[in-house]
């Protein structure tokens, strides 16, 4: 069923593509181990990858809790990452609001919510998503301040002026960023940042190769080049203030989901593309001017 989507479309928002439709009929069906059983951890459920060396004793010990140990250590990179993240996004008061755009099943949220006691509003475009972290925020007892909204990125519909912070991440390769910055310039303060950590294909390889496509395929995504970001941030008022290349912090994590019984089978796509230099993890912070 993909019609439940269009809902995303309202009266102030156009209706979303074919394209969107398809993107959202995917996170509405999504429910991979690799996702599900790590949230189940402590009810942080994340949909990026992690960085940090791997502590590589949780292959040993015991047969019957491999599992247990391999889900913990992938879970503590994943935490890692969204920290890093939460990192970047500068002094965040509690009276301050952060948009978690692209925000999956809203772990992000309640990490920058839990740090800076702040507003945020998470959007996606899978009602499922939407409906799983207005669940979790609520478990919480944050939902005065945590709430997750069914919206397009491109077109959210917020307030001009109204986001101290923006961040994406892991969500940018859904859209193209010549219609997603516009819309961050819009919608931060002036002085606002923007966060977004994301996966890119490295100009200095050339144009994609066979595995970034086999991620873009595995996905439904359309990974932009390193220069797209740079490109678009100075044409819409995001200057950079720091860049980050997380490659060499996320190949371990790869690694070792590569060896757990909840690999997917895009792991090798993800070592190679990292290795060959055709693909590259990045955190890129921008203030809005
Ligand atoms: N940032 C989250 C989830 C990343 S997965 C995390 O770190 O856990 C990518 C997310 O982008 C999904 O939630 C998907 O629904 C969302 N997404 C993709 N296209 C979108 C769009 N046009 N508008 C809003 N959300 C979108
Ligand atoms: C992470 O989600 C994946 C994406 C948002 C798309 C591609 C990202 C790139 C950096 C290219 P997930 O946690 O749901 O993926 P998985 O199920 O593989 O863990
Ligand atoms: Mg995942």
């Amino acid at each position: 069923m993909t019609t439940t989507a269009h809902r995303v479309s309202t009266a102030s928002a156009p209706a979303i593509s074919p394209y969107q439709v398809s993107v959202a009929d995917y996170w509405n069906r999504e429910k991979n181990p690799v996702n599900l059983r790590l949230g189940e951890v402590d009810g942080f459920y994340h949909h990026h990858y992690g960085i940090g060396d791997v502590d590589w004793s949780v292959l040993k010990g015991p047969q019957d809790t491999r599992d247990e140990r391999i889900i913990a250590e992938l879970h503590r990179l994943e935490c890692a990452q969204a920290d890093f993240l939460t990192d970047h996004l500068g002094a965040v008061a509690p009276d301050d609001r952060l948009l978690d755009s692209g925000c999956g099943r809203g772990g992000g949220s309640l990490v920058a919510n839990e740090r800076f006691d702040c507003h945020v509003d998470g959007v996606s475009i899978s009602e499922t998503q939407v409906a799983f972290a207005t669940a979790q925020a609520k478990k919480r007892g944050v939902d005065d301040k945590v709430r997750f909204h069914l919206r397009n990125m491109l077109d959210t519909g917020f307030e001009t002026g109204s986001f101290r912070g923006i961040w994406n991440n892991e969500s940018t390769m859904y859209v193209d960023l010549s219609a997603l910055f516009p819309e961050y310039a819009r919608l931060l303060a002036r002085g606002g940042r923007y966060v977004t950590i994301t996966g890119c294909y490295n100009d200095t390889y050339g144009l994609p190769s066979r595995e970034v496509s086999m991620i873009n395929a595995h996905y439904i995504c359309d990974i932009h080049p390193r220069s797209a970001y740079f490109r678009e941030m100075a044409n819409n008022r995001l200057v950079p203030i720091s860049v980050v290349d997380l490659t060499g912090a996320t190949i371990p994590y790869w690694e070792l989901r590569a060896k757990s019984s909840l690999a997917t089978g895009i792991e090798d796509a993800f070592l190679t593309a990292y290795r060959n230099g055709s693909f590259q993890y990045l955190l890129i912070a921008a203030d809005r001017i």
